[in-house]
């Protein structure tokens, strides 16, 4: 099982006949649950989790030892028109500036393709097997799980990259820039991950360059030397801000309508790790990096917000 930062918990379901037994196992001191909830379940500052870092309005609550920025992000509910959601035609493999990237708004999103709710989270951990490593993570939730989950999620240095539309056809503001870094992935209507994939924005013809280093799909099968990895829900799950699926009750969220990932981007990196300052969840048609792209909800996370911050880190 992976290490990145969580990964603490280790959640094996026991079928009987007459009842389904949660055992947790705790494994190695972490720093965020990828355990494909929303709550924060254990006891202490660490491992955290998303319920933890923000209220029942979105708000960022005062962050843990080593955390950089924590963001949350409303891209709902699906009776509302999005004013965010990709034209056809925008794809990963072109560049954002030039209308490469265009927005425009939808009142009749795919259900499985409309995000609810999104968040993003950095942290340089002062513990661990992680300790001094920049690691990201990002969470998503949907409104149906009647098809599989295909996602993309871009780490963009360049902090205008932005794009709303009330009417029509409007291109996005900023660049990409060489470093920029995209996962795409997939998880199944039970809430597994089948497919996760991390490539770095090198420009040029051919400008998405696949990063080999080792990753995993779904963190609950990863290697521990692993880089990132995954989570979806295999069971329903409670939300601690108001959201409203397609078929359960308030603040419920179906069998593989959330998703998380954690990213270790000094495993990936080293010291060359890019200064992200954006970051965008999308869903798509696959995980391919051709595929069409849906709907987007896009937020800020700075990771390098002051040299101070590093070079203390460095001290440590
Ligand atoms: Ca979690
Ligand atoms: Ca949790
Ligand atoms: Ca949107």
């Amino acid at each position: 099982m992976s290490t990145i930062g969580d990964i603490s918990y280790r959640t094996k379901w026991i079928l009987s006949k007459r009842y389904i037994q949660a055992i947790i196992v705790i494994a190695l001191a972490g720093v965020f649950e990828l355990d494909g909830n929303i709550v924060k379940d254990s006891s202490g500052t660490f491992p955290t989790d998303w319920g933890a870092l923000f209220d029942s309005s979105g708000v960022t609550q005062p962050l843990p030892q080593g955390a950089l920025d924590a963001h949350w992000v409303n891209d709902g509910p699906h009776a509302v028109t999005d004013l965010t959601t990709f034209t056809t035609g925008s794809k990963d493999t072109l560049d954002i500036a030039n209308a490469g990237w265009q927005c425009t708004p939808s009142g009749n999103l795919t259900p499985k393709d409309d995000i609810l709710h999104a968040y993003s989270f950095a942290i340089v951990p002062q513990f661990g097997p992680r300790m001094g490593h920049l690691l990201v993570y990002g969470g998503f939730e949907r409104f149906t799980n009647n098809g599989a989950g295909d996602l993309g999620l871009w780490l963009l240095q360049d902090p205008t990259v932005a794009c709303s539309s009330t009417k029509g056809a409007v291109s996005f503001t900023g660049a990409h820039a060489v470093g920029d870094v995209l996962f795409v992935g997939e998880f199944s209507t039970g809430g597994t991950v089948t497919t996760l994939n991390a490539f770095k924005w090198v420009g040029g013809s051919s400008p998405l360059m696949n990063i080999t280093a080792t990753g995993g799909a779904d963190c609950r099968t990863a290697p521990d030397t692993a880089n990132y990895c995954s989570r979806s829900n295999t069971v329903s799950i409670s939300t601690p801000w108001s959201s409203q699926d397609k078929t359960s009750g308030p603040n419920t969220l179906a069998t593989a309508e959330f998703f998380e990932v954690g990213i270790d981007l000094t495993g990936l990196f080293g010291s060359n790790a890019p200064c992200i300052n954006r970051f965008i969840f999308d869903t798509r048609t696959s995980p391919s990096v051709t595929a069409t792209l849906k709907d987007y909800a896009e937020g800020a996370l700075a990771t390098c917000p002051t040299s101070t911050i590093s070079t203390t880190v460095l001290r440590l």
